[in-house]
Formats: C-alpha cells, structure tokens, sequence
C-alpha cells in the first residue's frame, strides 16, 4: 500500500489500516494524500456526511457519541471526525471525547479520528473535508464531524457536511441571542441539549424567533431538545437527520442542494488554500517582511499594504500551483 492507487484499492475495499495510513497522508498534505484525494472523489457522495457545530460544551462529544450509538441501532456504519478546538483546554477535551466514546472504538463498525485545529495554517478547511471523504469512500454509511463552532474555519468544516446541526444550551440566552441571524443559516437542524437544564423552552422559543427572520431556504430546520447524557431525544434527532437527508436527495431539490453544498466545499477550500498560500509565499519571498518595516515606520498604511502583499503574491501562487500536479 505505497503508492496512491493501492491506497486506494485497499480503501474502497474496506481496509481500515489502508485507510488510517491514508488520513495520515491526508494531513500531512503529501503528495500521495492529494493523489489518493483526486483518485476517490468519484467514490464519495453515497455516505451521510453531518456536520455537529456549536459552542465550547455545548455537549457536541456527547450528542457525537449518541448519535452514533442510535445509528449503530439502525444497522449504519459510521466515520466520526472530531476537530479538537485549539484552546488550552485541548488536550483535556481530547481525553473526555476518549472516554465517551469508548464503548465505540472498540465497534468494527466504527471508525474515529480526532484531529487539531491548532497549527493548521488554514489548512482545517482541507484536511477535515478530504478526511471525511476517505471516510465516505472507505464506504461509512454516516459520517459525523465535530466542531466548536468558534472560528470561521470550524464553522465552515461543519457547514461542507450535507446537513449541519447546529448545537445550543438552555440559560445561555445570551449566546443564542448572539448568534446571529447568519449563523442560523448554516444550520438545517438545531438542537437545544441539556433540556434537563432549567430554560430549554425559552431557547427554543428564542431560537424559533431568530429562525423567523433567517433566510432559510425551501427546508425549515426543525428545533429539537436532546439531554444527549440519557440519549433523550437522539432517536427524534436521527429522524430529522435523514429526513434532511431525504431532501436533498429529493428529486425536486436535489440539484439545488448538491450546488449549495459543492458551493460551501469550494469556497472553503479557496478561503483555506489562499491564507496557507498567501503565508506561504510571504515567508518564502520576504515581500511581507519589507512591507511590515514600511508600515512599522509608518511610511505606509496597513490596509494598502495587504492588498500589495496580494498583488506581488499573484505571480508566485501561480507559479506554486503549475508546479504541484
Ligand atoms: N446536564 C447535561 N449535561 C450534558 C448533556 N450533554 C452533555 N453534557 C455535559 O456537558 C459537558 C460537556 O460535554 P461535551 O460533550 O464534552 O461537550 P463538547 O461540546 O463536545 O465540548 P468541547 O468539544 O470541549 O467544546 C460534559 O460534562 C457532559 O457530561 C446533557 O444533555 N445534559
Ligand atoms: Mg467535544
């Protein structure tokens, strides 16, 4: 399994081991990563891909790993991706998403990767969006992707997923207040979890509000409560995922919906692929370097700056990009 195309039959045959080897080419965007990329997207598109987003312990881990267990029920395999936020906390929430979803690991019909935001200079975007499509191609019949939806990078990994949920707390009123309108329009379903807690009713009442005046499209998202600690409401949840599902899959919307997807897909990994690029270069050819002393001296300003920074990086991305198969 060296080169890309054994990669891939070993993959698509189900092999777990060619498939963790490929992840790992994956992530460390290696040549034979790409290739393998390039080699499986035809294979991609039969699995569920489900983005899960939302706030710092909201219980995104938890919901994860209920949601899969109610899958494994349902006779579904399934892929999870968990994108560990970059805070300090990181190592700590590695380890508690470890042990929930312990019991899972050890499920052939399971397979979990948790990876780091941390360090990823606007590669999150790639990474996580080829891992989840070695993870359908590997043939997973579900595949979740876990992130805080703190930065835009996250919030634009869940989003790539065919259906993003969106995962809020009761008596965070404030944080729902917040989220803005626009971030409701990520969402195809919401989900108010630890309904145990006292003020579930009111964030979905405030959630509907704010739905009220979201542009959505031709789905409603639905509102749901889960307390994802006792597997309440999970199986409601497993409803309305394949009733999304459903839909876009549906004649009548599918051809809308695979561009909406396909769109968000593209243009984070243009957003993605521009920051690590523009970085790049800037390192390499020390234009950034000349422009910070002109601006420290205050011969320049900041803003006219970034755009000469684009300009005299043009040249160079496209010379990187022609060099790159
Ligand atoms: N009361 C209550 N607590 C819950 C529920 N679901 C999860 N929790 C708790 O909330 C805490 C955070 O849960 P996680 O699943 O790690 O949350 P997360 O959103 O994945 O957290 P990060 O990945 O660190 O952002 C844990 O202590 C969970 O036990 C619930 O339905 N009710
Ligand atoms: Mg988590």
């Amino acid at each position: 399994m060296d080169t890309a195309a054994e990669l891939v039959d070993a993959l698509v045959e189900g092999n777990r081991r060619a498939l963790a080897r490929a992840i790992t080419h994956v992530e460390a965007d290696s040549a034979i990563g790409r290739e393998v990329l390039r080699l499986i997207y035809p294979r991609t598109g039969r699995a569920q891909t489900i983005g899960i987003t939302g706030s710092a312990g909201a219980g995104k881990s938890t919901l994860v790993g209920a949601l899969a267990r109610a899958e494994r029920e349902r006779g579904r395999t399934i892929g999870i991706v968990a994108v560990d936020p970059s805070s300090p906390f990181s190592h700590g929430a590695i380890l508690g998403d470890r042990i929930r979803m312990q019991d899972l690991t050890s499920d052939p019909g399971v397979f979990l990767r948790s990876m780091a935001s941390r360090g990823n200079l606007g590669g999150l975007s790639e990474t996580a969006t080829g891992v989840v499509d070695l993870m359908d191609a590997f043939g997973h019949d579900i595949v979740l992707i876990e992130t805080v939806g703190a930065g835009q990078d996250e919030v634009e990994v869940a989003t790539t997923a065919q259906t993003t949920v969106l995962v809020a707390n009761p008596g965070a009123g404030d944080e729902v207040q917040s989220m803005k309108a626009g971030l409701m329009e990520i969402a195809q379903i919401m989900v108010v979890n630890k309904a145990d807690l006292a003020g579930a009713d009111t964030a979905v009442a405030q959630l509907r509000a704010l739905l009220a005046i979201a542009n959505v499209g031709a789905w409603s998202p639905p509102i749901l409560k889960t307390i994802a600690k006792t597997n309440e409401g999970i199986s409601e949840l497993v409803d309305a995922i394949d009733e999304h599902q459903a839909h876009t899959r549906s004649d009548e919307h599918a051809a809308a919906e695979r561009e909406r997807h396909v769109r968000g897909q593209i243009i984070a990994l243009a957003r993605a692929a521009l920051h690590r690029e523009a970085l790049e270069a800037a390192e390499t050819t020390g234009a950034l370097d000349t422009l910070v002393e002109e601006v420290a001296s205050r011969q320049r300003d900041p803003r006219s700056a970034a755009l000469e920074l684009l300009d005299s990086l043009q040249a160079t991305w496209a010379a990187s990009r022609s060099s790159t198969p």
